[in-house]
């Protein structure tokens, strides 16, 4: 039988199909994206990788012992990944403090939040597992698509290298192992969170987009 890692992928492959097409990610690749739509981007989602340390230290907190090392690498990752943010912030120009995060922005670090206190570890596993892979694939098609040298090649070198490629499969396959035995009901509630995930990061990308504001 299939892993259950890649059950996933496969039943949310229309979400998939339209993550990997949003025009942010062709546009980055093409390098005519908005120098203002990529600094929203990278706005908000420092706002999301900051709040993901929380929501990862909550997982962290439920985890089987022999993850523990292992979470505990993801959250010294976070922690880098923000200097990454800072240093080219700070190249460019853009204003990282007091940042208010957009609607979707918002909506998924609660998202997050919910997930990780309120559901089981695997559930919480499940949804980092998500917001991962679809980074590793959305960076990976901008690096195969790349035209040239991008202004912002450090963001896509961080997504689409071969630690981060080894880092998520780790994930699925690690899936794989806390779901065994699980009954089906609980195995419908992880693929619903999963599908949840893979939906705010189509939504990310279309925020940045659109510069999604709070309207009122
Ligand atoms: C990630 C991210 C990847 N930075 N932003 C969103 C909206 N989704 C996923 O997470 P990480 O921790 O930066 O690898």
């Amino acid at each position: 039988m299939q892993p259950f890692h890649q059950q996933l992928l496969q039943r949310s492959q229309l979400i998939w199909d339209r993550i990997l097409d949003h025009r942010f990610l062709k546009m980055t690749a093409a390098g005519s994206i908005p120098e203002q739509t990529f600094k929203t981007w990278m706005q908000q989602d420092y706002v999301f990788v900051r709040e993901a340390i929380p929501f990862v230290a909550v997982l962290l907190a439920k985890a089987p012992m022999n993850l523990r090392s292992n979470l505990i690498q993801v959250l010294s990752g976070l922690d880098q990944e923000l200097g990454l943010f800072r240093k080219n912030a700070e190249r460019h120009g853009v204003n990282l403090e007091g940042v208010e995060p957009a609607p979707t922005c918002h909506a998924y670090i609660q998202f997050l939040m919910t997930t990780g206190y309120n559901n089981s570890f695997e559930e919480g596993f499940a949804v980092l597992y998500a917001a991962e892979k679809v980074y590793l694939d959305s960076w990976m098609a901008v690096k195969n698509n790349l035209k040239g040298k991008s202004p912002w090649q450090e963001f896509i070198d961080n997504w689409a290298s071969e630690g981060f490629q080894t880092y998520v499969d780790w994930l699925g396959t690690t899936l794989d192992d806390l779901v065994a035995g699980k009954p089906e009901r609980d195995l419908k509630k992880i693929e619903n969170l999963f599908m949840m995930t893979a939906r705010y990061e189509f939504m990310f990308w279309e925020m940045a987009a659109i510069a999604e504001t709070w309207r009122v």
